[in-house]
């Protein structure tokens, strides 16, 4: 593998933008070579907004005709598993966004034919790279707070998302698969694995095909509970669009990130307070700016870690454990039960 990784993209859609300016700013590790759209006009529009060489209207054609490092799919779910598994079949490692697959069978399938064919697999899972969850991530490691007992994590927007991902309001399992898969793989990642999974969904918005609102509530194997919570149909103002607030418990104390991404820490009675604001990058604005940078950090973990051979925090295979969350909530909403995630 030459120092400069040399990657393809596939779906130059709404949220591609972010992906390409990311590998720009990530020029000095990778060289975009080619991107590809099964819509002609939106390969050659970003190829030539990012001064990309090459384009291409199909994506085993590109597949063929370049010598490619990885491969980074930002198509919606349906195609993933296809083009994963073209990538396999061309030994090319690929990183693909959220949500992994509309299955869990096509999950496990993706998992199975990387491994088998040795090429890595990594799932463009961002929220536990915003920078204000990093820093979270960083208070509980330091065991500021102690052993996590209880936590609530939240989601709640009236943002019109329809606006920009048209395709979400014909999603017939729709916020548990389009945000829920983010705020459960954070629930994962600061409070545990889950033992046990009780959820409600709710239709609120009309004329749209899934629910848009799911209360989630977890036992983690290490005794901690949680509520994650998810709306696309809150009205509130200020909208915290796309912030994630959330709230942590441990047995030393506890934290608060609230709207503004203001953190307060409390340790042993003294707390502190500070924002988690980061300053704009010049291709991100508001409200977006939390996600478009954590695109930045996700692609840039995806590039150390395929430099260095390590498998990525949110491999496939880690990805398995927070889907599996997903398929538990859709089951406890159906059958108004726990549930247990698969394993
Ligand atoms: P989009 O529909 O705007 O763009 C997808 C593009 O992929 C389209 O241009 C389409 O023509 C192209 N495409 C589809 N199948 C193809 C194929 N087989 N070969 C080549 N091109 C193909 O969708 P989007 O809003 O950009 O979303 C893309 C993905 O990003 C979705 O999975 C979505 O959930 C995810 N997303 C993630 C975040 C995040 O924060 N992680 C935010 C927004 C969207
Ligand atoms: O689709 C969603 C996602 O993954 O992050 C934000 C989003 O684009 C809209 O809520």
């Amino acid at each position: 593998m030459s120092s400069r990784l040399r990657a393809g993209l596939i779906g130059c859609g709404f949220y591609a933008r972010n992906h390409l300016h990311a590998w720009r700013d990530l020029s000095d590790d990778v060289e975009l070579v080619a991107v590809c759209d099964r819509d002609e006009q939106k390969a050659g529009a970003a190829a030539e907004a990012f001064s990309v060489p090459r384009w291409y209207g199909d994506a085993a054609r590109m597949m063929e005709a370049e010598a490619l490092d990885f491969v980074d799919i930002v198509t919606t779910m349906p195609s993933h598993k296809s083009l994963v598994l073209l990538a396999a079949s061309h030994k090319v490692p690929v990183i693909v966004q959220k949500p992994f697959a509309p299955t869990w069978q096509d999950c496990l399938d993706m998992v199975d034919v990387c491994r088998n064919a040795g090429v890595p697999l990594m799932v463009h899972e961002n929220f536990r790279f915003q920078s204000p969850l990093l820093e979270v991530r960083r208070v509980l490691e330091a065991g500021t707070i102690g052993d996590v007992t209880w936590g609530r994590i939240n989601w709640r927007t009236g943002y019109d998302i329809y606006a920009g991902q048209p395709y979400l309001a014909t999603e017939e399992r729709f916020i548990l698969l389009d945000i829920g898969v983010h705020v459960l793989d954070l629930a994962r990642v600061l409070l545990g694995e889950v033992e046990r999974v009780f959820c409600e969904t709710q239709s609120v918005k009309p004329s749209i095909a899934g629910e848009d609102m799911a209360t989630i509530m977890l036992k983690h194997h290490n005794g901690a509970v949680s509520v994650v919570d998810c709306s696309y149909a809150t009205k509130r103002d200020p909208d915290p669009f796309p912030e994630v607030l959330l709230e942590i418990e441990g047995r030393r104390g506890s934290l608060l990130l609230s709207p503004g991404l203001e953190l307060r820490v409390t340790s042993e009675g003294a707390t502190t307070v500070r924002s988690l604001r980061t300053p704009l990058l010049p291709w991100t604005s508001e409200p977006w700016h939390v996600s478009q940078e954590s695109v930045l950090n996700t692609q840039r973990h995806w590039v150390e870690c395929l430099k260095a051979a390590r498998e990525p925090e949110t491999s496939g295979r880690d990805n398995l454990k927070t889907y599996a969350l997903v398929e538990a909530a859709y089951e406890s909403a159906t059958s108004h039960q726990a549930a247990r995630p698969n394993s």
